[in-house]
């Protein structure tokens, strides 16, 4: 390992843009399905029964759930509920970056990122699309965020102090998202799957933009090394959150991997994600802020320290530093756009209009 290090340390210090291949995250860091997802007993339907024993055995052939195909009610609201808050995540979550675009240090930093904020906005945008297909439409979604009444991710609450944390948050907060979606890629719906493959793709660019950011910074003075490292231990624990409650505290898991949405445990994916980011911290040069985080020879695994799952519900319920504020741009974002919304539906009416005088 530590040879391996020191190579690859060689390797950085010579070409800053030259990243470890077999460190980072990609695509195609495939994270397995956890074993026993589907030995969870089926739970008592009060559905049509021909067409419930349709479904399960399609879903215990791991076979894929289109819209036109009929599905439980409770099926369909768990998707519902996963898809919209991942769309308000992507959504809210171009928030805390796009306050660096007027700032980014230079044109290339400034270009990367305004690519990756509208990336986000476009996920958004597939995750709202693939949400209507289960009848619900982007307008309820939204008003169930503008309401505070629908969840987004924790993570987008907490402020972005300097340019380290944009960083930061390509490496750490696009990684731990890498992570969870990788295995979503397999869901058992088929839009949320599909849209998961090119979400991935894009989020790899996005992680890899901040690792190179934050190599380029460790390499420079004194100054820039303290603010990297100041925000990864803003950060870190955050992220260890980001994967969601404890296994035993999660009310939603099991059912959700015994209908192939979940393929991987929240504990599970938060340990692949710590024993994949010790090494990259290594060649970084930062230290991880946890001093219980050392190898366990018996679990080859990573041990780590305790999650503040207070502060984390905290957040979750509307308390944290910027909840009020990421709504409160949601809400005026929204507002502000209402004419243009209105605009293109007079544009389209006209056009409908037209074109059906001109077929007449
Ligand atoms: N934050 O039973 P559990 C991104 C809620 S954005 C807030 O384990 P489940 C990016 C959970 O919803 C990435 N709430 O639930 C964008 C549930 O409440 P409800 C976002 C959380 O669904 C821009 C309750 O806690 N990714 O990549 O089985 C820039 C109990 O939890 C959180 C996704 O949304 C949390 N962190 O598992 C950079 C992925 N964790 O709904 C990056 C899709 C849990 O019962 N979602 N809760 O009221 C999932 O994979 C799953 O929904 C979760 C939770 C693993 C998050």
């Amino acid at each position: 390992m530590a040879a391996l290090t020191a190579i690859l340390l060689g390797k950085i210090a010579t070409d800053k843009t030259h990243l470890p291949e077999n460190l980072m995250y990609t695509q195609s860091f495939n994270v397995p399905d956890a074993p026993g997802g589907k030995t969870v007993p089926l739970a008592p339907s009060t559905e049509d029964p021909v067409l419930q024993a349709a479904f399960d055995t399609r879903i215990d052939a791991d076979g894929r759930i289109e819209p036109q195909d009929w599905m439980p009610d409770a099926y369909r609201r768990t998707l519902v509920r996963q898809i919209s808050q991942h769309a308000h995540s992507e959504i809210v979550g171009m928030l805390p970056e796009g306050n660096w675009i007027s700032r980014a240090p230079s044109l290339k930093r400034k270009a990367i990122l305004i690519a990756k904020v509208q990336d986000e906005g476009g996920h958004g945008l597939y995750l709202y699309s693939a949400a209507e297909t289960l009848g619900t439409s982007r307008d309820q979604m939204l008003e169930g965020l503008h309401s505070g009444r629908a969840k987004y991710s924790s993570i987008f609450n907490y402020p972005t102090l300097t340019w380290a944390d944009v960083g930061v948050i390509g490496w750490l907060v696009d990684g731990a998202a890498i992570m969870n979606q990788i295995p979503l890629c397999r869901c058992s719906y088929g839009p949320y799957a599909r849209a998961m493959v090119r979400v991935c793709k894009e989020e790899s660019f996005h992680q890899r933009q901040g690792y190179e950011a934050l190599l380029v910074m460790m390499s420079g003075t004194d100054e820039q090394k303290a603010m990297v490292q100041d925000a990864v231990n803003r950060w870190w624990w955050k992220c260890l959150a980001m994967f969601g409650p404890p296994d035993a505290d999660s009310p939603n898991s099991a059912q959700g991997m015994r209908w192939g949405i979940k393929r991987v445990s929240n504990d599970d994916l938060r340990q692949k994600f710590v024993d994949a980011t010790v090494p990259q911290a290594k060649v970084l040069g930062v230290t991880l802020p946890d001093p219980d985080l050392k190898w366990n020879e018996e679990r080859q695994h990573h041990d780590y320290g305790q999650i503040d799952w207070n502060e984390f519900w905290e957040t979750v319920n509307g308390n944290g530093p910027c909840n009020k504020e990421r709504l409160a741009t949601r809400v005026k974002a929204y507002k502000d756009g209402e004419w243009v919304r209105d605009a293109a539906l007079a544009h389209a009416r006209k056009q409908q209009a037209r074109n059906m005088k001109e077929a007449a």
